[in-house]
């Protein structure tokens, strides 16, 4: 088996991170001579289905052999080199992993995005990012194409398809004339490795950017003692690509730990579909939003059998500690609950063995010295409520995101003195766990999504209907909260329908971005509260919602 007490040294603070570190080279090609050589279970490190009957599997050799092939099409016939941006927007198809671990092979720092993203959410990324490619299929070619003569970057689109597109690079074709042979470049741990989006209180989604260590070594810890993994396991891990939790869950931690990410493509949500294929895969671990175990819960689960699954996991949202005792009674089995974000991986967890306190986050793992302070940066007694935040003083936790890119204002605002704070509120018991309380800034978490109000009041507003919009989140029992909007009419909209006008609201949002944001509840006012200077009093909305006052 690979050796990896040196990265958990390095976690713990016992080791220096090695200057020049990349994920492929060090990880998964070493895997794929182990496996050649029989030191390592017969499993697939990649098993795919579409739930029709297609199936992939690949081992490590075959993976690696299959990404160089891709790495020769990004940096040949697409002309990426080392450090360019290629935006990457895949449902869950093999070639998303392919092409990821392509980029992090060639030096290109990937730029994964949600398949709801709509041509303006696409614009915006191109624009930010100043990425020179981007990588999607047939669902959104057509609203790329709607605005890339406005991305003076762009130079290249590689489609994911059967069929041909003007003025698009097929990937299949190319691939299938792609030699295998490839060196993959020397990174420094240091070097930008992939970029998120990643919604904030005010304006548009900034870019949190990670190193080539920081997500990938910053997995050790967690792939350890939550994931609890080992190279026979067979984790699925549901996420949607576009987030963190793919690159953590589907991808870092099971090929670190030289497993199995098991994925099922899952164009539609379906709980049915997610109870058969527990039933019939031989998983062993599953990873999915408190809000799937919600919708989980509600169906006779004994009537399933999970003949492998052995440990379940969660993050993303606040787990309720009802849905837990649901899960346990019919399946037997606890839940383990991280807390994390997209800027800094995992920071708390329910370690598998250990005792869980159901709705707490668990305890941080190393190197996270993570801590409840004040607004002056002061740690706080425990017990007592405050902003969760993560010591960066006298040592910045190598895992932690390396910046907001091309802004340095927002990157330094998220420091207080000796901490980076996350703007979650929560507060550490006598034994250490940590427990949330609510966002401390205007940012919506709904069923696992980071949503700005900013974004979806953009939206809004440009709707004929709309005067003025303040968006908040509402308390929901599916999805814990929801975004709900205050909406003021244009005096020509007021005598028209109500409950008509707030569906063609709704699918407004939908059309103009990603469709996860939509507000689920709409209410209609005259005016919306302000301060003297006239900013919308968001928070008293949200209090009202949650019955604070
Ligand atoms: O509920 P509705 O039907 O009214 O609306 C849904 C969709 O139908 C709709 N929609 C989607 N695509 C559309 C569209 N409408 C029009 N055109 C399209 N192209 O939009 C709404 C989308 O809501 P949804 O995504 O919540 O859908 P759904 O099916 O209810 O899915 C439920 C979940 C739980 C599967 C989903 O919400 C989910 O995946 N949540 C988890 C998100 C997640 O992975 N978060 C982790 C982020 S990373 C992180 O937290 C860092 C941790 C270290």
């Amino acid at each position: 088996s690979l050796d990896l007490s040196e990265y958990e040294a390095i976690n713990r603070y016992e080791k220096e991170l090695p200057e020049y570190f990349n994920f492929a080279s060090d990880v998964l090609d070493k895997w794929s001579k182990l496996e050649k050589n029989g030191n390592r279970p017969a499993h697939p490190a990649f098993w795919w289905t579409d739930g029709k009957g297609k199936e992939m599997r690949w081992g490590f050799e075959e993976l690696g052999f299959l990404s160089k092939k891709a790495a020769n099409v990004l940096s040949g016939p697409c002309n990426l080199k080392r450090g360019d941006r290629v935006i990457l927007i895949l449902p869950r198809i093999p070639e998303w992993w392919l092409l990821s671990v392509a980029s992090i092979r060639t030096g290109i720092v990937f730029v994964p995005g949600t398949l709801q993203l709509t041509a303006k959410d696409i614009l915006y990324r191109l624009q930010a990012s100043k990425a020179k490619c981007i990588i999607t299929n047939d669902a959104l070619a057509a609203a790329v194409d709607s605005v890339s003569s406005s991305c003076p970057f762009l130079e290249t689109k590689l489609l994911i398809s059967e069929g041909r597109r003007d003025n698009w690079l097929n990937f299949k074709e190319l691939f299938d004339a792609s030699p295998s042979s490839h060196s993959c470049v020397e990174t420094k741990s240091s070097d930008p490795m992939m970029i998120y989006f990643t919604s904030g209180t005010t304006g548009l989604p900034k870019m949190a950017e990670h190193s080539h260590s920081s997500m990938t070594l910053g997995c050790m810890i967690s792939g350890r003692y939550w994931l609890d993994l080992k190279p026979s396991d067979v984790i699925w891990n549901m996420s949607d690509t576009g987030w963190i939790k793919a690159t953590l869950g589907s991808f870092f931690s099971p090929w670190l730990w030289g497993g199995t990410a098991f994925i099922h493509s899952m164009p539609q949500f379906d709980p049915r579909e997610i109870l058969n294929v527990l039933s019939t895969y031989p998983i062993t671990k599953m990873c999915t939003a408190p809000t799937v175990y919600r919708m989980l819960v509600q169906h006779n689960l004994t009537r399933y059998r999970f003949k492998s699954l052995r440990h379940c996991l969660t993050g993303g949202e606040p787990l309720n500690p009802e849905v837990m005792a649901q899960w346990k009674k019919q399946t037997g089995l606890d839940i383990h609950e991280a807390y994390g974000q997209t800027e800094v991986g995992i920071i708390s967890q329910n370690e598998k063995g250990t005792k869980i306190k159901p709705g707490s986050m668990g305890k941080p793992p190393p190197p996270y010295d993570v801590q409840i302070i004040d607004e002056n940066g002061n740690i706080l007694p425990r017990g007592q409520e405050g902003d969760i935040a993560i010591r960066v003083k006298p040592k910045r936790p190598f895992c932690l995101f390396s910046c907001y890119v091309d802004n340095p204002q927002k990157t330094a605002a998220a420091f207080c003195g000796d901490f980076y704070v996350t703007s979650d509120r929560g507060w550490m018991d006598e034994e250490g766990y940590l427990w949330f309380v609510a966002r401390s800034d205007d940012i919506i978490i709904s069923s696992g999504y980071r949503i700005g109000p900013f974004e979806v009041e953009s939206a809004l507003i440009e709707h004929p209907a709309v005067v003025e919009s303040a968006v908040v989140s509402s308390p929901d029992p599916l999805r814990r909260e929801v975004v709900k909007a205050f909406v003021v009419l244009s005096p020509s909209f007021i005598s028209h329908n109500p409950e008509e006008l707030i569906r063609e609201l709704q699918e407004h949002v939908k059309k103009v971005t990603a469709p996860y944001k939509y507000p689920r509840k709409v209410e209609f006012v005259q005016q919306l509260p302000k301060t003297i200077s006239g900013k919308v009093k968001r928070h008293e909305l949200r209090k009202k919602e949650w019955g604070q006052i």
